[in-house]
């Protein structure tokens, strides 16, 4: 039995012979479970962090990343590098912001010209590690980066950039940190090891995902929201209010009327950072806290999904996250995997 549910099984039972009774029962669903997992659904925005969500799981249950795989991350980060690089030189270039630097044209040239059918290698990266490095100190491209809300960015860029000696090394393999910033694309799908737990990404083989799920007894439904991207507007929508209104469809769909939902308000350190200077109440007129305290903001944003639950009824859940800081993700899901089991076990009194 795993740890988390002896636990709560401890606290559920309250006396010897109903707890021999209940811990049998429990040992039934976790045989029943090892064929039929609790499958945790994670949906959200697009860049909110699902993928990152799923590597902490994958890696905080034991399973490192292959030296194939870890190959694909570093190829997956010298494309990051370089199409974040390449965003930054053309939206300083339409915002019209000088170059601090005028010899750092060479090497936004040489960025620039870079053939995108080109699978990077250490050997094929090195030549633009000194430009990428010039360029990131230019105060005209931290102007853009600066100004990164108004157009498509990925944060995690400046960690790439920051780090450009280290990545650019010609024996460079990727650290899981690292790993955890990467952007990837495409859907995840795993069981966890020792628990009873399929994690799946969702979004484009939904029907295969809603044929599994009608047919297990559990599903949890993981809704992430890229807390930071509140003022994004590349989107059709404001980021936020996308997300919202995201949100409000998965509660309104009568497929989920009983899956429990368990909202990630991800993004916490970029949403810290954030506030010092930034006015959410340019963007949410009816914000009515101080903007510059992230427990307002936090505040306003619970408020905001609670309203668009739908069912007054529903009981949502709710954690604030930093999906690439692994101890404070472990801490995390350690009492969500207890609100799992808890809600399993709810159900099974109910049964
Ligand atoms: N700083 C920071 N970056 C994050 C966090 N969560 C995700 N990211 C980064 O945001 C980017 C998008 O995340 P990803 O998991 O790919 O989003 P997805 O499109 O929802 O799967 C990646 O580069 C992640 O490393 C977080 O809490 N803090
Ligand atoms: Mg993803």
């Amino acid at each position: 039995m795993s740890t988390a549910l002896r636990g709560l099984s401890q606290c559920f039972l309250p006396d010897r012979s109903d707890a021999r009774r209940r811990s049998r029962e429990i040992d039934a669903m976790l045989k029943r479970d090892r064929q039929i997992p609790v499958v945790i659904l994670m949906a959200g925005f697009n860049k909110s962090g699902k993928t990152t969500f799923f590597k902490q799981m994958r890696l905080i249950n034991g399973a490192e990343y292959n030296q194939r795989e870890v190959l694909e991350f570093r190829e997956a980060i010298y494309d990051n590098i370089m199409k974040g690089m390449r965003v930054l030189v053309e939206e300083r270039n339409k915002l019209g912001i000088p170059l601090q630097n005028s010899a750092n044209e060479r090497h936004e040239m040489l960025c620039s010209s870079h053939d995108w059918c080109m699978k990077l290698e250490p050997c094929t990266f090195q030549p633009y590690v000194e430009a990428i490095d010039s360029l990131w100190k230019d105060s005209g491209i931290q102007e853009a980066h600066r100004r990164r809300s108004n157009f498509k960015f990925y944060e995690s860029v400046k960690y790439f950039c920051d780090n450009i000696h280290r990545i650019g090394q010609l024996n460079y393999l990727p650290c899981n940190q690292d790993i955890l910033y990467a952007h990837t694309v495409g859907q995840q799908y795993c069981v966890l090891r020792d628990t009873p737990f399929m994690v799946a990404e969702f979004q484009s083989w939904r029907r295969h995902l809603f044929k599994t799920v009608s047919c297990l007894s559990s599903a949890v439904f993981f809704f992430i929201i890229g807390c930071s991207d509140y003022d994004q507007t590349d989107f059709e929508d404001n980021y936020l209010v996308g997300t919202l209104n995201t949100f409000e469809c998965f509660c309104k769909n009568g497929f989920f009327r009983n899956c429990p939902f368990i909202l990630f308000f991800n993004k916490m350190d970029l949403l810290a950072e954030k506030v010092q200077t930034a006015d959410i109440q340019k963007h949410f007129p009816e914000f009515q806290g101080d903007p510059h305290r992230l427990e307002d903001v936090q505040e306003f944003l619970v408020q905001s999904f609670e309203k668009r639950k739908w069912d007054d009824s529903r009981q949502i859940f709710y954690h604030m996250t930093t999906a690439v800081d692994t101890e404070n993700f472990q801490k995390m899901f350690e009492s969500v995997k207890d609100t799992i089991m808890g809600l399993i076990l709810k159900n099974i009194s109910l049964l």
